[in-house]
């Protein structure tokens, strides 16, 4: 009598436990179904997203997954849109134009099968677009011999005729004559960092991914394995009190994006920067000789952040890479528009100048910090009801995980994954598949079958069908 109690017992607990992955497996196909179906896909110009409306034309780039330029009119409609280049990153409005941009862009030149084998492997580019009429020059290209890190993140324009370009494929900041293609300066990342430093030398040693010349003649460049924003004299190289950011000193910057300088005359001297491994854009103040952190935004989708603007309102316009988004930031810290992108890079908002060129500082805006505390209302994602109380778990389950797993693994990881893995679906997939196998470890073990899952595959000889015994737990064991 005991035993056929314990019998039914042990089918009634079989049967919870089955209904338990099945609710599992329901959760994660569900969350990974909506993603996508609803991502945002711009694989073509139909698919970018209409934005809200706002005032001044926005542009913004994409590199990975998709590579794409593309700018909507201030009622939202799209204006113009281009994927002819693998990837694009850095865009800056042209002085003087309505609509008129200069980029960098990088084509993936695979000559021998999926890996480049046989140079030229990659080309990058500095072009200028009309984006009214789409007509489109090359400024500079230049073709090279490697792979990895062979791009060219960063330009700004110095004249008519002068543009410096970020080489992060040399480790240089260069200085070209667009008329003559004569190299005028060049700074080398080798005359101030050892190449034991930043990251592995020489695949991608600095990550040299911005540059700026500033209103007093300095130049300002972003080493991003380096974990810091320089500041270069051009005559004596550089100035290395001014150095924001220490090689892994990762609570000042951890491998940043897109560094803006705020002159004295808007409330600086300070450091607009997208923080991207630590998920938030800060702002830095110099103060007695010092960098002081004088702002902080991010919220519960921020996820690898690359690019900040500040406006001359004080709102900031912020790329959210894999949170999969362009944002623009309120003074008190709320989120006053946005647009969904899969992979956005830079973004522009024509008529305020180049990057925070026309804003203030945040001491001076006195702008509101906020964190990624939980419970946040910044994830405006999950607008879909059907899909939220599940997605709400999810996101819950995402933060954990973000406490778990190095930011540079999670980032990594959504750089390969596809477009439309955010967070809550990588955390879906892992549910998902966590509870498939323990699902399937579990009936092999219940129905005693021959192989069981220890490593190296073995054979009990049992093939019966009696249960082992509750305690023994052979599952995965030793
Ligand atoms: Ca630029
Ligand atoms: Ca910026
Ligand atoms: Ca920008």
């Amino acid at each position: 009598m005991g035993g056929l109690w314990r019998s039914a017992s042990g089918r009634r607990r079989r049967w919870a436990i089955r209904l338990v992955m099945v609710g599992l497996l329901c959760l994660a196909a569900g969350v990974v179904t909506q993603a996508a179906m609803t991502a945002p896909r711009d694989g073509t110009a139909a698919d970018v997203p209409a934005a809200p409306p706002r005032d001044g034309i926005t542009v913004a780039t994409e590199s990975a997954r998709y590579g794409t330029i593309m700018a909507w009119y201030p009622n939202g409609s799209r204006l113009y849109y281009a994927d002819e280049h693998t990837k694009y990153f850095d865009v800056d409005p042209v002085r003087n134009t309505s609509a008129t941009v200069e980029y960098t862009a990088t084509d993936t030149v695979h000559t021998a099968g999926p890996n480049c084998r046989t140079p030229p492997c990659a080309r990058n580019l500095v072009e200028r677009t009309n984006l009214t009429t789409g007509e489109t020059t090359v400024i500079r290209s230049r073709y090279d011999d490697s792979e990895t890190a062979a791009e060219w993140h960063d330009h700004a324009r110095v004249s008519e005729t002068e543009i410096v370009v970020a080489d992060m494929v040399a480790d240089q900041v260069v200085l070209v004559n667009t008329t003559t293609g004569l190299t005028e300066w060049r700074w080398d990342a080798q005359n101030a960092f050892p190449v034991t430093g930043g990251g592995p030398y020489p695949g991608d040693w600095t990550h040299l991914n911005d540059v700026e010349v500033l209103s007093d003649g300095r130049v300002m460049v972003s080493l991003r394995n380096q974990d810091q924003v320089v500041f270069l004299d051009t005559d004596t190289g550089v100035q290395s009190n001014w150095t924001l950011g220490a090689d892994d000193n990762h609570s000042i910057l951890h491998e940043q994006h897109n560094p803006d300088y705020i002159p004295p005359d808007r409330g600086g001297p300070a450091v607009l920067v997208a923080d991207s491994e630590n998920s938030r854009v800060v702002e830095y103040q110099r103060l007695d000789g010092e960098w002081h952190r004088t702002w902080t935004w991010s919220d519960s989708r921020m996820q690898w952040p690359r690019d900040a603007d500040r406006l001359p309102g004080g709102t900031t316009l912020v790329t959210d890479t894999h949170g999969g988004r362009v944002l623009e930031v309120a003074p008190d810290g709320s989120v006053v528009w946005q647009v969904d992108l899969a992979h956005p890079y830079d973004a522009e908002r024509l008529g305020t100048g180049e990057g925070s060129a026309g804003g203030p500082s945040a001491r001076l805006a006195n702008l509101t910090s906020r964190g990624s505390s939980a419970g946040d209302a910044g994830d405006q994602r999950e607008t879909d009801s059907s899909a939220k109380s599940d997605r709400d778990t999810v996101v819950f389950v995402a933060k954990l995980l973000r406490q778990l797993v190095p930011s540079r693994w999670l980032n990594a990881a959504y750089y390969l994954a596809p477009i439309w893995m955010g967070v809550p679906e990588a955390v879906a997939v892992l549910v998902g598949v966590a509870a498939l196998g323990s699902w399937l470890a579990l009936e092999l073990r219940w129905h005693s079958l021959p192989v069981g899952l220890r490593l190296p595959v073995y054979w009990t000889g049992r093939g019966s069908d009696d249960e082992p015994p509750e305690s023994d737990d052979h599952c995965g064991g030793q």
